[in-house]
């Protein structure tokens, strides 16, 4: 069965897409820790980071290093968090959060 991502990729369901290319798509979160939480994703249905050859691992890192410049451009914050969680979606991603006080965020 496709993934949740899967479906965002192929316009199945809704979601607001912030960039893309040939093998990545970017879209916020919709359960953002805050304002401007993005994900990227390879198009590529893997599980898990390590289950990416080390070529799709690079390219899916400078994928999200230019979507986090973007975010930082858009979102007023000090910094970008970046980290790879995977508790809920087996479509490996990498969330991309503007940080502006620890406090800010909704854990
Ligand atoms: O968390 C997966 C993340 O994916 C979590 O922050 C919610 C987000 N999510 C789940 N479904 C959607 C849709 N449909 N659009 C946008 N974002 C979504 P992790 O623990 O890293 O697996």
């Amino acid at each position: 069965m496709a993934s949740i991502f899967t479906k965002i990729i192929n316009r199945e369901i809704p979601a607001h897409i912030v960039a893309e290319d040939e093998n990545h798509i970017a879209f916020l979160d919709i359960n953002p820790l805050v304002i401007g939480h993005t994900l990227a994703v390879p198009k590529r249905e893997v599980d898990y980071i390590y289950d990416l050859s080390d070529e799709e691992f690079v390219n899916l890192q400078l994928f999200a290093k230019k979507v986090a410049g973007a975010v930082k451009k858009a979102i007023p914050c000090k910094r970008i968090g970046e980290a790879v969680i995977g508790l809920e979606v087996p479509h490996t991603h990498i969330h991309l959060i503007p940080i502006k006080e620890m406090d800010d965020m909704n854990f």
